[in-house]
């Protein structure tokens, strides 16, 4: 019972004996399902006796302990309805297993025998698949095809034996548009057997979902197919998502995996990496490419290698701008070059009480953090040691710094750059006006086909359109 002991160390888990789930004579046969009721990032459980590895943190989740049967490694996992904070100021109604979205991360070794017990405590029916595995087909399971769905209240158990090693997903295979859509999912981090192989000194994983609230609401809408508008690493949306705490020079691993209904290019600054891994297994080293950004598409997982060799905070997000925004409107007019005093006026004849914005961009609604309805989280926000950071959704920060402890992942706080190392503002007074072409400063303005408002000239556009000259 290593892992259970490993496990009773960590900070804010709760443990729930076996025959609170399953029934007292089921004690034995079962193990225990450990739940979990915070959404941060809990301690990696160290190797068992007998293996080696690095074991994985998961960002804002954590890692299901197991128990030894034999020669068996023994999981139990509960599908049951959760309540998840999104982020502070945020908790949604979704479904998930042993008290959070998504369910806690299975670490094992490549031969490991495991015997995962699923347990259902949802309102309908549901599977496991093991998304990547090569396992007999008996244990794939998608429902109705390659197992009996598992009723309402019923145990299931799933065995095999974990033929390679890499980075994997489980998802349910049974009305899975839904399930899915509600939060069922977890990552799956199978080890080397070898111990020195492509080896890291921090492995971090997390599964990317997305969901649509409408604002107010705890409950997603399962349906929806396009619109959606809240964008999360693990059920998380920036400033909630856990930074990625690096010490100078630590050989890092992050594995993503995508269930949402599109694809992630996710960049990172101030490094660059190679995809060492995918759901399909490692990729050869005479395979990979150095990249800065890379495309994680739906139904797929990438890992990403590279030496932390640059001190400071260093953002990794997802590249398409609408991910690294909460909750909005998405028919909002671009207003930009309005003058103000035109526009508050137009707003003002419609809705007294409205403000006017978005004449000058967005960014003032990162400082300002404007009432909302309850449940709802600013569409851009968060603030860094030099201000609004304006960001949401899928974004977070890994921090480099030299001395950190091996395994230590609190948050180091704001990275205290060098003097002189920081974009400052220049004196223009001391130094000069620098020189433009003629007619730069003020750029002829340009009406907009279709906008007739008066006083429309629009500072700091480039001629174009219609008066344009070419
Ligand atoms: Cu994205």
């Amino acid at each position: 019972m290593l892992s259970r002991r490993n496990f009773l160390t960590g900070s804010a888990v709760v443990l729930t004996g076996a025959a609170m789930v399953s029934g007292r004579s089921q004690a034995v046969a079962i193990p225990e399902a450990p739940t979990t009721a915070s959404p941060s990032m809990q301690p990696p459980v160290a190797p068992p006796a007998g293996q080696d590895y690095q074991p994985v943190v998961t960002l804002n989740g954590w890692t299901l302990p197991w128990r030894m049967n034999g020669d068996w490694k023994e999981f139990h996992l509960v599908a049951e309805p959760v309540v998840r904070e999104i982020a502070p100021g945020m908790k949604a109604n979704l479904w998930g297993y042993n008290g959070q979205t998504p369910g806690p991360t299975i670490e094992a070794v490549e031969g490991d025998k495991i015997r995962v017990f699923v347990t259902n405590k949802l309102p309908e029916k549901t599977t496991i698949h093991w998304h990547g595995f090569l396992l007999p087909n008996g244990m794939d399971g998608v429902g109705g095809l390659t197992q009996p769905h598992i009723p309402v209240g019923k145990t299931f158990v799933y065995e095999f034996v974990l033929k390679g090693s890499g980075t994997f997903m489980y998802h349910p295979h049974s009305d899975e548009m839904v399930q899915m859509a509600m939060g069922m999912m977890g990552m799956v981090v199978v080890h080397p057997k070898d111990p020195n192989f492509r080896r890291v000194d921090r492995d971090f994983v997390f599964v990317m979902s997305s969901y649509r609230f409408d604002p107010g609401t705890a409950l997603p809408k399962v349906a929806e197919m396009t619109d959606f508008n809240i964008w999360t690493f693990n059920a998380r949306v920036f400033p909630g998502i856990d930074p990625l705490p690096v010490r100078l020079n630590d050989r890092v691993r992050i594995r993503m995996g995508n269930l949402t209904m599109t694809a992630h290019p996710i960049h990172l600054h101030g490094h660059h990496f190679a995809v060492s891994c995918t759901d399909g297994g490692w990729v050869p080293e005479s395979a990979q490419w150095p990249d800065a950004t890379t495309d994680v598409p739906v139904g797929t997982v990438r890992a990403i290698d590279f030496v932390a060799d640059a001190p400071g905070d260093w953002a990794f997000h997802c590249h398409k701008s609408h991910h690294t925004m909460n909750a909005m409107g998405h028919d909002v007019v671009n207003l930009i070059g309005v003058p103000r005093r035109t526009l508050a006026r137009a707003v003002k004849s419609v809705s007294p009480d409205a403000m006017a914005m978005g004449s000058d961009g967005m960014g003032m609604m990162g400082e300002m953090e404007m009432p909302l309805p309850d449940n709802t989280l600013p569409m851009m926000t968060g603030f860094g040691q030099f201000g609004p950071i304006e960001m949401g959704g899928m974004f977070t920060v890994m921090k480099v710094r030299e001395g950190l402890a091996a395994n230590d992942y609190k948050d180091p706080g704001p990275y205290k750059n060098p003097p002189g190392t920081v974009a400052h503002e220049v004196n223009v007074a001391q130094a000069g006006e620098p020189a433009r072409q003629p007619g730069a400063a003020e750029s002829p303005g340009t009406k907009m086909p279709g906008m007739d408002m008066p006083g429309m000239d629009m500072p700091g556009m480039k001629p174009g359109g219609h008066q344009g000259h070419h």
